[in-house]
């Protein structure tokens, strides 16, 4: 088994798995080559060759013990029929929506992300066989807040408000967006990913109430959807921003891990939580702009507070366009060096 898979299983062992939130991007120049061909980013993540390659790129520069299937938490919202744009310098724009009336899946599209699982799925298998493929959706919440608001946002008001103001509409999509989250979590965990992701990007900004209201029990919804036909299969959860609200989190939702961004203590969620939810994360990525030394004396600050327990290695968000790529190559390496071996006699 692999690294990851073990660790997330909770298989004490000696070395710290690493894999990179956006560690394929815009940083990298083999991506940008690639990129280059596609005017629209939606035709980019739906070929499933190019996905595939992108997906691959990271693991050929880095000893990363994972990949992530290269696509976007706003395929759902194209699929289920509505345009999405991504603009230059913008992000994305959407056709924005109130009720879920006309929201029909196009199950071709998603059929695409499947495709683009087995073609790496494959070449893992060949080329790579010791690392683990890692599929992913967006949470109910957060890709509600794109489809309502129409774009992205630093605050999502509009989302908020009609939250709030179109409590019956804003539930539907919630509904809807929990069973289609969940087959397109199971159609590739069918395709071939052995670990699956849901990013709740936006769970932050919602007061304890709501968060438990539209974070935690749709979560918690998908998880049971997924389970009831994968009963084993690791479940990583990202409420990104949700300060002390993520131990609610880790525990309500039936998650196996926890990724903790930048802004939570991880040494606080370590006191706080069983460890049988495992944790991951959580090195500023800003940080990767800074001096070799400073990167390697924060993450062995992180490698010192988890490494006697079962821990995988993160940013708190995603790898930044611009990011020097000699010190991402130096910080896998020092998780990759890390001596656990001290550790190893607390292993039982
Ligand atoms: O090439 C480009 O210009 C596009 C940049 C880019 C990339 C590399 C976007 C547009 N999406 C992606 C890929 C992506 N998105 C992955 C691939 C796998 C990997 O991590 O290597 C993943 C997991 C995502 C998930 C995603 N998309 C999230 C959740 C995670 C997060 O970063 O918080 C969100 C919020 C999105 C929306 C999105 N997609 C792209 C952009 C610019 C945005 C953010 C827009 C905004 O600011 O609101």
């Amino acid at each position: 088994m692999n690294l990851i898979l073990k660790t997330i299983n909770g298989i004490k062992n000696t070395q710290v798995p690493i894999w990179l939130m956006r560690q394929a991007g815009r940083y990298l120049p083999e991506y940008r080559k690639i990129r280059e061909n596609f005017p629209s980013f939606i035709d980019f993540c739906l070929t499933p060759e190019a996905a595939s390659e992108v997906t691959i790129q990271p693991l050929k520069r880095f000893n990363l013990d994972a990949a992530i299937i290269f696509s976007d938490i706003l395929i759902l919202p194209h699929a289920l029929g509505l345009k999405v744009d991504f603009q230059e310098g913008k992000g994305p724009i959407l056709d924005k929506i109130e009720r879920t009336k006309d929201l029909k899946l196009n199950k071709k599209a998603l059929q695409k992300v499947y495709k683009a699982i087995d073609i790496t799925r494959a070449i893992l298998e060949k080329d790579f066989p010791e690392k683990a493929l890692i599929g992913f959706a967006g949470a109910p919440w957060t890709v509600a807040c794109y489809m309502i608001e129409g774009k992205g946002s630093k605050d999502f008001l509009d989302a908020r408000k009609f939250c709030y103001t179109n409590k019956k509409d804003f539930e539907d999509i919630i509904e809807l967006l929990i069973e289609k989250t969940s087959e397109h979590l199971i159609g590739q965990i069918n395709a071939g990913v052995k670990i699956v992701k849901i990013f709740d990007s936006w769970a932050g900004i919602l007061p304890p109430e709501l968060f438990e209201k539209f974070v935690i029990e749709p979560t918690k919804k998908i998880v049971d959807n997924i389970r009831s036909e994968y009963k084993d299969i690791p479940i990583i959860g990202f409420a990104k921003g949700s300060g002390s609200m993520n131990l609610d989190y880790a525990k309500k939702t039936g998650i196996s891990c926890v990724a903790v961004d930048h802004n939570t203590k991880i040494s606080w969620m370590k006191e706080n939580l069983d460890e049988k939810i495992i944790l991951q994360g959580n090195l500023d990525n800003v940080l990767l702009f800074s001096d070799k030394n400073d990167i390697e004396m924060e993450a062995k600050k992180i490698l010192d507070t988890l490494s006697d327990r079962p821990f995988i290695f993160n940013l708190g968000h995603g790898v930044l366009p611009g990011t020097p790529i000699e010190n991402v190559e130096h910080l896998v390496n020092v998780v990759k060096n890390y001596e656990k071996c001290i550790k190893t006699k607390k292993i039982k």
